[in-house]
């Protein structure tokens, strides 16, 4: 393990010398398997340690506040990679992306700026585009300035995800009347469903909670058929996990779609 310093001074390099790269790993619909949408997902090719994933840096970044500069690279490389897609699959849709947005970031001034300006740019409409907030950035003092910014990026047309649902304190209830599109129920649940009922009570029942204020919900980390057939059972619309895909590489990426709707 890098100690803390000197990891946060090579990811200020990293920064820096754009070391990064980002996965996708496909969102699909639980009846046919195609994808709707694909996850971003960040790595960071470090010169002599090769690809480093992001539980081994999030956090750090976050603390020093270089997720800001690498958060931007992040959107805006995203949405580079969906413009791509959209003209290589014309006349047919494209998935949109989705991209993780952190609680640092979210709350950097201007950030609702940085979204429009970085679609304008890359010429995305709002509608490609997903944010994926975790349930604890809800959790703060800040909150009703919080929910105001997402109302406005959602007025725009951008998805806002509520990701790890289930791991805060959220209650089901806090749901009601906000500005929330989809909500990605945390693989610690997916995990039990198929051997205990008390995830499976609640899994349940964030799904039609959430169907009925007409939200869509995403369960995360489908491993196996048996996760899968439980959750289509219990009337889950869409999915993320390794029975579908681990997240690829951009060269991967426009193989797998191809293969996937053969
Ligand atoms: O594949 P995986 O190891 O990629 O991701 C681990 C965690 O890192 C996920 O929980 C995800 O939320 C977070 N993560 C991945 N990419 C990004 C990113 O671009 N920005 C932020 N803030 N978090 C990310
Ligand atoms: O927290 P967030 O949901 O953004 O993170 C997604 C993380 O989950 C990434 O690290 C990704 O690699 C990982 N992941 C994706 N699918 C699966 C899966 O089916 N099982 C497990 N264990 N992890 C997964
Ligand atoms: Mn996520
Ligand atoms: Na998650």
């Amino acid at each position: 393990m890098v100690e803390r310093l000197e990891l946060r001074s090579a990811l200020d390099h990293a920064v820096n010398e754009g070391h990064f790269l980002l996965h996708y790993q496909p969102i699909v619909d639980l009846p046919t398997g195609a994808a709707v949408g694909f996850e971003a997902l960040v790595r960071w090719h470090h010169p002599t340690r090769g690809v480093i994933t992001p539980d081994q840096f999030i956090e750090v970044a976050e603390e020093s506040g270089l997720i800001v500069p690498m958060g931007r690279w992040v959107l805006e490389e995203a949405l580079r990679t969906v413009a791509d897609w959209r003209r290589i699959l014309a006349p047919a849709p494209a998935p949109y992306m989705s991209v993780n947005v952190s609680v640092r970031q979210f709350r950097e001034p201007g950030f609702v700026d940085q979204v429009r300006a970085a679609l304008h740019h890359t010429g995305v409409p709002p509608e490609s585009l997903m944010l994926e907030i975790t349930e604890t950035l809800l959790m703060k003092d800040d909150e009703q300035r919080v929910w105001a910014d997402l109302g406005t990026l959602r007025e725009m047309g951008i998805r806002i995800a509520i990701d790890d649902f289930g791991t805060g304190y959220s209650s089901l209830g806090y749901l009601r009347q906000r500005p929330i599109d989809v909500v990605k129920i945390d693989k610690t649940f997916i995990d039990d469903i198929v051997v205990s009922a008390q995830p499976l009570a609640l899994v349940g029942g964030i799904i039609s909670l959430a169907r009925s204020l007409q939200m869509t919900i995403v369960a995360e980390g489908i491993e196996d058929v048996a996760h899968r057939d439980v959750l289509l059972q219990l009337g889950c619309p869409l999915g993320q996990g390794f029975l579908f895909s681990s997240p690829l590489g951009p060269t991967e990426v426009l193989a797998w779609m191809r293969a996937s709707t053969s």
